[in-house]
């Protein structure tokens, strides 16, 4: 309006300092209505006139004396965003407002967050990450002051999306396991959820790309269990952990490659009655196991090669009339001393007590011979703590027929049990780089009428004992 009413009245424009930042240079007429100047005699119609006079932005109505008349702008509230616009439960909510004043005035900003339509009572641009969670739905009121007027507006609404779970890691363990080993998939943290959502979840293990059931606990957040029977050398066992919240599920893996199986080989006296129990103890074990192409007494280091084994186990029992070829005790002498594994049964010492064409074998003999037994019945006692007797009690009697060695431990080797009648009846030695374990027990002989369950081979304690000298000679 103008200052003084009836006096003649224009636009002029403001001085810079109220000008809006980024206004340049004004051109054309500075009159909202009525373009141009205006001069008006008629009071009547200047007072008329003067009701409808606006000036544009950066332009005030003055009269004549100088006087410049009041009038405001009122603010304009140009944008309100909110931020991230994905906005989870743990975020804190960031408001960006953009507003205006075409005089210039410096503005105050207010801000009234509502979360579900309940004010959160936050005078903040900031809405706190605890003020809101996964579902709430957000809006912000904001009201813009220049000292004369107000403007309010209100963001578009926003609401708290779902936050997937969290798994930090997957394990597979024992750490160096190898196929004697239980595998255990675990999670090392327990899996969580921003959201605090019910989780729940799956394991799935393949071996070697195929998808097996776990035969032991199966609990995704308390571990999964492979036994270790369901375990190859050279398998390649992956543990996939799927965990959902109910709205999205995330996957984590961990896999392992064992390491190859040991391979073990049976030079036999026979390679039938008790033989195929021992490589079943053996393969149970995780041991891979060949038999010889011949029985012991034609073995030559040649049927087979001894040079792809880890260990020997050489049953020399039924095969008692002959002395292994010349060629053959020196492959196995040689195979010990490179830090190869043997196990020996009688009738070595007896061989070599009795044959001088077993002189070569005598080096690697644990037992010395005084006499021989046969027997239905055994009892053994544990006399010195080794891994190789860790796992048999420390009184045991064998039920089946194991004709024996009556002799003690030889210069060198230590007796790590006794049988009542065979004195000394298992026994260690390390020659070379190798490791031997000898046994009073003369593997199949004396089975020959046997019934299978009184086959020494077939004794639980006495396999117990061989699979873990096997292991024991290859630590
Ligand atoms: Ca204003
Ligand atoms: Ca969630
Ligand atoms: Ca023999």
């Amino acid at each position: 309006m103008c200052p003084t009413p009836g006096a003649r009245c224009r636009c002029v424009e403001k001085p810079a300092r109220f000008q809006r930042v980024g206004a340049t240079q004004r051109t054309g007429p500075n009159i909202l209505r009525y373009g141009g100047f205006i001069f008006w005699k008629n009071p009547m119609t200047v007072l008329l006139a003067l009701s409808f006079l606006a000036c544009k932005d950066g332009f005030s109505i003055e009269d004549t004396q100088g006087n410049t008349a009041s009038e405001n702008s009122a603010p304009v509230i140009e944008r309100i965003s909110l931020s991230p616009e994905l906005a989870l439960t743990a975020d804190s909510i960031v408001a960006t407002v953009v507003s205006s004043d075409a005089d210039g005035d410096s503005l105050t900003t207010t801000y009234a967050w509502s979360v579900d339509g309940q004010a959160a009572g936050t005078d903040s641009d900031t809405l706190a990450a605890d003020l809101s969670a996964k579902g709430q739905k957000l809006t912000l009121q904001v009201t813009v002051g220049d000292g004369t007027e107000s403007v309010s507006d209100t963001s578009e609404p926003l609401i708290i999306a779902n936050t997937l779970p969290v798994i930090q890691s997957v394990r597979i363990g024992p750490p160096g396991a190898t196929n004697r080993d239980d595998l255990f998939c675990s999670l090392p943290t327990p899996p969580s959820d921003a959201d605090q959502d019910e989780l729940t979840g799956t394991i799935v293990w393949t071996q070697n790309g195929i998808e097996v059931s776990a035969l032991g606990a199966d609990q995704v957040f308390a571990g999964d269990t492979i036994l270790a029977l369901q375990t190859e050398g050279d398998d390649v066992w992956s543990c996939r952990v799927t965990i959902s919240d109910g709205e999205a599920q995330v996957t984590q893996s961990a896999e392992v490659t064992l390491p190859p199986s040991l391979e073990v080989l049976i030079i036999w006296d026979n390679a039938g009655l008790g033989t195929p129990g021992l490589v079943q103890a053996l393969e149970n074990a995780g041991l891979n196991v060949t038999l010889s192409d011949t029985d012991e007494i034609s073995f030559t280091g040649k049927n087979p090669s001894l040079t792809n084994f880890d260990a020997v186990v050489h049953l020399n029992g039924t095969t008692y009339t002959g002395v292994m070829t010349e060629s053959g005790q020196q492959a196995l002498v040689n195979f010990v001393n490179a830090g190869g594994g043997y196990l020996h049964t009688e009738w070595n010492a007896y061989e070599v007590a009795a044959n001088t064409n077993a002189a070569t074998l005598a080096s690697i003999q644990t037992l010395s011979r005084v006499s021989g037994s046969e027997a239905l019945g055994h009892d053994y006692s544990v006399i010195t703590a080794h891994p190789v007797v860790a796992n048999v009690p420390t009184n045991f009697s064998t039920t089946g027929y194991c004709g024996g060695n009556i002799g003690v431990a030889v210069k060198g080797a230590t007796a790590l049990a006794t049988e009542a009648i065979f004195g000394d009846a298992v026994a260690v030695m390390e020659v070379g780089a190798g490791r031997i374990v000898g046994f009073a027990h003369a593997a199949n002989y004396q089975n020959e009428d046997s019934d299978p369950s009184e086959y020494c081979l077939a004794d639980p304690n006495l396999l117990q004992l061989m699979v873990d000298s096997v292991y024991w000679t290859l630590e």
